[in-house]
């Protein structure tokens, strides 16, 4: 019989040889190793998961594409920066995942961001793969037309590898509806084909759906919410901090708003703000949506209740609930520590990865509930996959049809990452639960489809 003792052996081994045959990209081995350490149940309680090269499969993306982005400026430089698009794996449906546009974005990013999409994209139930992609392209100060050359350079290259049945990308750190207008307008040029379900986030217009700009944040709202249901509360009257101010903490905070919660914070990259009197949406919008402006300028219009700290932390605000909505890494284990102190009874990860390993460690053993971004943020995607559908029927569903089905995902996804937790011996840890539950999913279909 196999044991757990040998199932960890096992995993150590893959781990290790994952990280010697993919140097220097810290965040891809940090996220295998987050889910290679709560396999070890799975693949003891069901041996056919333990055969040899499955996990391996697993970890290695099905195709890698890296290529040249050449642009001209405004002033006519040129400019050369690289894309990316990982296409990791495709079991359960065409991959799908965002792109991705930062000056940070490397091959280690992109493949840490598709070995996510694969467990969250299963989570969903929807029948997506998982992919990610994107480019070192920064998009802060840039023109509208500067941004638009990039994204028909980019399309350029993108095109040859993408379509409705096969990889379907999608926006992620800057990028949005703009680039996402621009991308699609160059792939119908060069293809000469209506293929609306090649892209998602499209504008409402001409095939985007309903909800899908606010779904992230709205999920992970949702998903905060379920967890604190399972301990006798909910959000109404409850305190919260959110970092970022891009789409997903806006949506997060509007949906706080919605429930009765009181959203105290929100950062970018050179600090956060403060508002005593929780922060207001319209104002946030108008500032990052409409402006594209910084962080600091809201405090400045929304007088004495706010004010920006340059270079803070907002994890420094005490509040009953966390949601981390910016980038990778971005809540360490000192600032868990800080939670803890104040009080903090819920972290739900609107960002992808954004605590790191010691700090998830540390929520967790402070009896905190956690919600890994793979469950809690998969709203997005999950209405992605609904554009999908609802490009392929030529429909268009209202908004309230839309979020209905949001709430009903959300709340799958939360009851499956609960029961398998409990089924696995981790009653309340929803990272194994997650992480199981996305793999068995894939696992099945991939033992079911043969060695490929
Ligand atoms: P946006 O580009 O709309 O906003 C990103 C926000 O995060 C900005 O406030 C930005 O500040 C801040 N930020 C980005 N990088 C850094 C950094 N290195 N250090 C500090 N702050 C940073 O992106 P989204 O809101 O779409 O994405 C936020 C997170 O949510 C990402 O982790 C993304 O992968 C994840 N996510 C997004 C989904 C979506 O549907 N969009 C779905 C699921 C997850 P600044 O402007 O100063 O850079
Ligand atoms: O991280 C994510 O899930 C996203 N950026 C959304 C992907 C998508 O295809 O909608």
């Amino acid at each position: 019989m196999t044991t757990r003792h040998d199932t960890t052996t096992q995993l150590d081994a893959l781990r290790v040889e994952i990280e010697r045959r993919n140097p220097a990209q810290p965040e891809f081995h940090q996220a295998v190793h987050e889910v290679l350490e709560t396999l070890a149940p799975v693949l003891a309680a069901r041996p056919e998961f333990a055969e040899p090269g499955l996990v391996e499969r697993l970890c290695e993306p099905e195709r890698q594409v890296i290529f040249r982005v050449p642009w001209q400026d405004d002033r006519g430089r040129v400019h050369v920066n690289r894309g990316f698009r990982v296409e990791f794996n495709s079991a359960l449906g065409p991959y799908k995942g965002g792109l991705r546009f930062h000056p940070s974005v490397n091959l280690g990013v992109i493949k840490f961001l598709g070995f996510e999409q694969i467990f969250k994209n299963a989570l969903t139930g929807l029948g997506i793969g998982g992919g990610k992609g994107g480019s070192d392209f920064d998009p802060h100060g840039r023109s509208d037309a500067e941004v638009m050359r990039f994204c028909q350079s980019f399309m350029t290259e993108l095109h040859r590898h993408i379509g409705e049945h096969t990889d379907v990308p999608a926006g992620d750190i800057g990028v949005g509806g703009r680039e996402i207008g621009y991308l699609f307008g160059q792939y119908r040029r060069i293809t000469n084909r209506w293929e609306a379900g090649v892209l998602t986030g499209k504008g409402r217009g001409w095939g985007g759906s309903a909800i899908r700009p606010e779904a992230t944040g709205y999920g992970n709202v949702l998903f905060a919410e379920a967890m604190l249901r399972e301990r006798g509360e909910d959000l109404e009257g409850q305190t919260a901090v959110v970092s970022g101010s891009g789409n997903v903490a806006i949506y997060t905070i509007e949906k706080l708003l919605a429930l009765g919660a009181n959203p105290l914070t929100c950062s970018d990259s050179s600090g956060y703000v403060i508002d005593d009197k929780g922060i207001d949406v319209d104002l946030l919008k108008q500032v990052k949506e409409v402006e594209r402006g910084r962080i600091s300028e809201y405090a400045l219009r929304r007088g004495a209740s706010a004010r920006f700290v340059p270079d803070g932390r907002v994890w420094e605000i005490p509040a009953d609930v966390a949601l981390p909505s910016a980038t990778q890494n971005e809540l360490n284990e000192t600032d868990a520590a800080t939670l803890v102190r104040n009080g903090v009874k819920a972290v739900s990860e609107g960002a992808n990865m954004p605590a790191t390993p010691g700090a998830v460690h540390l929520l967790q053993q402070a009896g905190v509930a956690f919600g890994p971004g793979k469950a809690a943020n998969a709203g997005g995607v999950a209405v992605s996959a609904l554009e999908m559908a609802q490009n392929h029927a030529r429909t268009a569903w209202s908004p309230a049809r839309v979020e209905e089905e949001l709430a009903g995902i959300m709340a799958d996804i939360h009851a499956t990452c609960h029961e398998t937790a409990a089924r696995y011996d981790a009653p309340g840890d929803y990272v194994t639960g997650a992480n199981i539950a996305g793999f068995e999913r894939v696992a099945e279909a991939m033992l079911a489809q043969g060695v490929i």
